[in-house]
């Protein structure tokens, strides 16, 4: 990340920053690029006692959000539900939860149809990080911790105020047939590249809708969720790496509490990116995913059902496969969705995402015995 203080990107940032509530003379700024959706800056300022403040500007991806107004309607309520909930539990805790700053024209946001859309701007998380890859047990479990807190934080809420902000977003045989009309399409040509890859999702096809169709029998609860538990939406104290809050509330909307289980799964129990292209660096290990679920479950235990319980390891496999039939998906239809830097990068991630749900897949038993003993650790 470099810090610009002058340029193109520099005066862009500047002039974003302009139209919100934040006082002292722009130091620099700065482009973090860890999502795959929508375009980040951090923008830093002076104030005239000497202090430097920073912020988080962001550009709502309309292709992938398609109305951001609701998005933002749905965001407000949660960020301030969540202050509202940690303010009064935790002393010194301001600064330590997103909160949304007043644009020109009296929203939390801003249509700026010349820099390419809505923005809106947060506060930084000051004294945190977070990791793209996980590196140790700890991060898995602070990762585990926070997700589950979050669930817990938002479980009071009405669920009737918040929207769908994508509409079937984790309805996994949805993602299949989408992935199937795409291949049968084959606008850019390129099913012939992935033949193999499309061979083994239809393989286990048969397997996808097994949580849509316990939410629909009403063998699972409905729940508000975050929907995107990567283990780079974690923010962590810098000097101790404890969970502070998470981050990247967008999809937050009713939903299963599995998805962001197995989510969590997926990105915090391998060590190889998403764009890992050497598939035998891509695999589950076992200790994180042991460490992983213990935080979750210490910090869920107490409401989730038996039914959500035992699904948790299947969920891991789910929307790893899942995520491969996005990604692939995209892929076909020409890398309109994600963030890509070349043009097989979808492709790549998708190979990577089918070698970590076949490495989930084959440790399940193992997984669903972890979990068994740690339910039982809370009944001791
Ligand atoms: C996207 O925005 P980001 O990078 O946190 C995507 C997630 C995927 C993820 C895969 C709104 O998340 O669903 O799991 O990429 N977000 C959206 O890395 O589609
Ligand atoms: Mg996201």
């Amino acid at each position: 990340m470099s810090q610009l203080r002058e340029g193109a990107i520099a005066d862009r940032i500047a002039r974003i920053g302009d139209q919100f509530a934040i006082n002292g003379d722009f130091l620099y700024g700065e482009e973090l690029r860890n999502g795959h959706i929508n375009t980040t800056y951090r923008a830093c300022y002076r104030t005239d006692d000497g202090h430097v403040d920073r912020y988080i500007l962001q550009r709502i991806n309309s292709y992938v959000f398609k109305d951001p107004a609701q998005v933002m309607k749905n965001v407000e309520k949660v960020t301030r539900h969540i202050s509202w909930k940690v303010l009064r539990r935790r002393k010194n805790a301001a600064g330590q939860t997103l909160t949304l700053y007043p644009a020109r024209g009296g929203r939390n946001y801003i249509n700026l149809p010349e820099e390419g859309g809505m923005w809106r701007c947060y506060n930084n998380i000051e004294g945190t990080h977070t990791y793209d890859v996980v590196e140790n047990t700890r991060q898995a479990y602070q990762a585990g911790y926070a997700f589950g807190s979050f669930q817990e934080l938002v479980s009071d809420m009405n669920p009737e105020d918040i929207r769908e902000s994508i509409p079937d977003f984790h309805n996994t045989p949805k993602r299949f047939d989408a992935l199937q009309k795409s291949a049968a399409v084959d606008a850019m040509h390129r099913v012939d590249s992935c033949k193999d890859e499309l061979e083994l999702v239809q393989s286990w096809s048969s397997q996808f809708s097994k949580l849509v169709d316990m939410q629909n029998n009403a063998e699972l609860p409905t729940r508000i969720t975050h929907n995107d538990t990567k283990i780079n939406n974690v923010m962590l104290d810098e000097d101790t790496d404890s969970a502070v809050c998470v981050i990247d509330l967008d999809t937050v909307m009713p939903g299963l509490s599995l998805y962001d289980f197995g989510d969590m799964v997926r990105s915090a129990t391998c060590m190889a990116s998403e764009d890992e292209k050497d598939l035998s660096k891509v695999r589950m290990e076992m200790p994180f995913f042991e460490s992983l679920a213990e935080g979750y479950l210490d910090a869920t235990h107490d409401f989730l059902t038996k039914a959500e319980v035992d699904m948790l390891a299947f969920s891991g496999w789910l929307i790893t496969a899942e995520i491969a039939m996005r990604f692939l998906t995209d892929y076909l239809d020409g890398d309109k969705y994600f963030r890509c830097d070349y043009p097989e990068h979808n492709l790549v991630r998708a190979r990577n995402q089918l070698a970590l749900a076949k490495s989930i897949r084959a440790n399940l038993p193992r997984m669903q015995n972890h979990i068994k003993k740690l339910i039982k650790s809370y009944d001791d």
